[in-house]
């Protein structure tokens, strides 16, 4: 038997997630959405893509959570997006409303199942998701640093004309103006970036990164980016599903790692069977550690919104 996977939300995010993952012919899917036929009609689509496609996977989409029954993996994308001129936190009130309502239905219908948050402000989302669900902080893993440390490594790969698999690079911290892009360890094929890329220009650089989603949101006007959050997200459902082990910058409850403890932050983990199996401590230089730090205060005044 297939594991099963659903996918909360059939917008942008979610409908691409789910297009993704029908296409690895790995899973049954589930799709969510709170309007009337919107899941089931993107749901029915991509099942008749199968064909064309060549995968056999399952797929069904309603309004009623009853269809995610037995998920072993959630992936939770409901709720606002941002338009140009918001920034992430200024969705705080109306999304916690609807992750609180979404993450009860979840894990009373599949009590043992990992959740991947994908909903902003990403990191108090992924926090409120843990309050709601009783689950181990291990289980309920917020999608951000994956994101983040693609597009650090796509600016890098096209500023010196090579390719993206040769760039190393972790983005660390909050999903948000505070996300701490590594330059102690990002390397092109071993050879530090300090040595290829001139000082000025790297913080240029870092800069994008951070404004990377606005970036998006601004060209697009009407929402936010979804193709590499999807690509991003089911980079971690493989992961979890196939019990892969591999390590990925993403956002889960620190209780003493990096010295920080009670606040959700992308951090490196090793994904695998049950979600996170431990949390990698990186050696980080002094401003790296104080960058780090100052992300974590800015998380908590988010998260402080949510009492
Ligand atoms: O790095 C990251 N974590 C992110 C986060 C990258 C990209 C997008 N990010 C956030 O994900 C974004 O700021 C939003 O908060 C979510 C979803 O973004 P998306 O672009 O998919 O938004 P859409 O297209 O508006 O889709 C949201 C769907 C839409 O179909 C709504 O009808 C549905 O969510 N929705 C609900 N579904 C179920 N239940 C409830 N209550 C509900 N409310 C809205």
């Amino acid at each position: 038997m297939r594991q099963k996977v659903s996918v909360i939300g059939a917008g942008n995010v979610g409908a691409t997630t789910a297009q993704r993952l029908a296409e690895l012919d790995m899973f049954d899917l589930a799709l969510v959405d709170v309007v009337e036929g919107l899941a089931a009609g993107k749901a029915l689509d991509l099942a008749e893509s199968g064909p064309v496609i060549g995968y056999d996977t399952r797929l069904t989409g309603g309004t009623d959570y009853a269809i995610t029954k037995g998920s072993s993996i959630v992936v939770i994308t409901s709720g606002l997006a941002r338009k140009p001129g918001m920034s992430r936190d200024d969705l705080v009130t109306a999304n916690a409303r609807i992750v609180s309502e979404v993450t009860a239905e979840v894990v009373k219908h599949s009590p043992d199942a990992v959740l991947i948050m994908v909903t902003n402000p990403l990191d108090a989302m992924t926090e409120l998701a843990l309050r709601v669900s009783g689950l181990d902080r291990f289980r309920v893993i917020g999608m951000a640093g994956i994101l983040d440390t693609a597009r650090f490594r796509s600016f890098l790969a096209t500023e010196l004309s090579v390719s993206v698999r040769s760039v190393e690079a972790y983005v660390l911290g909050g999903h948000g103006d505070s996300m701490v892009p590594l330059r102690g360890i990002t390397n092109v094929a071993g050879v530090p970036i300090g040595k290829l890329i001139e000082a000025e220009r790297l913080e240029s650089i870092v800069q994008r990164t951070r404004d990377g989603g606005a970036e998006i949101v601004k060209l697009l006007k009407t929402g936010s980016a979804y193709y590499a959050p999807a690509a991003a997200a089911v980079q971690m459902v493989e992961a979890i599903a196939s019990d892969r082990r591999q390590v990925f910058p993403s956002a889960v409850r620190l209780q003493g790692e990096y010295g920080l403890s009670g606040v959700v932050m992308g951090v490196p983990v090793k994904l695998g069977a049950g979600g996170v199996i431990e949390v990698i401590e990186l050696a980080l230089t002094t401003a790296e550690r104080e960058e780090l730090g100052r992300s974590a205060e800015a998380v908590r005044e988010v998260t402080a919104l949510l009492q």
